[in-house]
């Protein structure tokens, strides 16, 4: 199981909205195939993994391994559950229930009601850190939240009506890495306006770029770019009226990229998941914006690390474990 979930990391960064799944065939004590979701829209693991086996012959005496539990519904794929029956398999052992409400325990029943052996390690905290976006989108019918500031050494984000480059490249192409594994990007109308940011994973892969969202107008309107990516203009609403209508527009994960003052109030709401702090140490400014407070009650340093003379600051949200 374990291998599973390592299995599982393959697919990061291209499954989108879907979870990281990973799975294993064993024949007589020996893997004798592997699998994973590859990305979005693409076939599950499990379907993947009964693919990669040559021989067919032994799937009758292996037992296949998933690190989730096999969905029961034809969503962009058919249902794993029937692959597995249809297929002849006798024996699953998988990770964790599904969180997915269309999911969830009805693949374990189905397969076992079908005289398939079922064993469910539950191992749900692995699971939860492996798929927290996806848990979060599923459990609590909102989007995931993660927050995104640099300042300069004493404390700037920026200078007033003008932009200010605050990172270096080498630490963009991280921050690019980020744009491209959520689905769309934020922003506050001033940022917006002034900074004229194009928003995109420039500097790093990405399948789809992320859709826009300025936040504060006072008009709501969608629009469509001739690249194909949507710019929405919210206006300002309680937080949990925001994180509602950005859900329901479609969004599961939202990288929140400023102003200050957006931050400030993504942070004291707690509404971020996860926040990645910048300091670029090569940068004084002695003036300008001064950066947003992140309310360190709320949220635990989990990882710093030094690239480039900058600092990457990684928190969580402290509730996320007892959610
Ligand atoms: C599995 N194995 O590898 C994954 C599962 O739209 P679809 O067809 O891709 O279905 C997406 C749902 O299927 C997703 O919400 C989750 O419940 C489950 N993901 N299930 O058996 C997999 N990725
Ligand atoms: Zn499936």
């Amino acid at each position: 199981m374990n291998r599973c979930f390592e299995l599982a990391e393959r697919g990061r960064g291209a499954t989108r909205s879907n979870p990281l799944v990973g799975a294993l065939l064993v024949y007589n004590d020996k893997i004798v195939a592997e699998g994973f979701h590859a990305f979005y829209g693409g076939s599950h693991a499990e379907v993947n993994c009964i693919n990669s086996l040559t021989n067919k012959e032994l799937l009758g005496e292996s037992t296949l391994y998933v690190s989730l539990e096999p969905c029961n519904f034809p969503g962009k794929t058919p249902a794993c559950t029937d692959y597995i029956l249809n297929h002849g398999l006798k024996k699953v052992v998988i990770g964790c229930a599904d969180y997915n409400p269309r999911v969830r325990n009805q693949g374990i029943e189905h397969l076992r009601s079908q005289e398939i052996e079922v064993m469910n390690l539950d191992w749900q905290e692995k699971q939860k850190s492996l798929n927290i976006r996806f848990f979060i989108n599923q459990t609590q019918n909102e989007p995931y939240f993660i927050g995104k500031l640099a300042m300069s050494r004493d404390g700037y984000i920026g200078r007033k009506r003008e932009r200010v480059k605050i990172t270096a490249p080498e630490i963009d192409v991280i921050s690019h890495k980020i744009r491209s594994e959520v689905d769309a990007v934020l922003v506050g109308r001033t940022t917006w306006e002034i900074d004229k940011p194009s928003l995109k994973a420039r500097m790093y892969h990405a399948d789809i770029q992320p859709d826009i969202i300025v936040l504060n107008h006072d008009e709501k309107l969608s629009i469509t770019i001739e690249d194909g990516r949507q710019i929405h203009f919210v206006s300002g609403e309680e937080p949990k009226a925001l994180k509602k209508s950005l859900f329901d527009l479609g969004y599961k994960n939202i990288l929140v990229e400023g102003g200050g003052e957006v931050f400030q109030f993504f942070s004291s709401h707690e509404l971020f998941h996860e926040v990645l702090w910048i300091e670029n140490q090569d940068l004084v400014l002695e003036s300008g914006i001064e950066a947003p407070k992140l309310n360190h009650a709320d949220y635990s340093l989990i990882e710093q690390k030094r690239y480039f003379n900058h600092i990457l600051s990684y928190h969580k949200r402290n509730d996320l474990s007892t959610i």
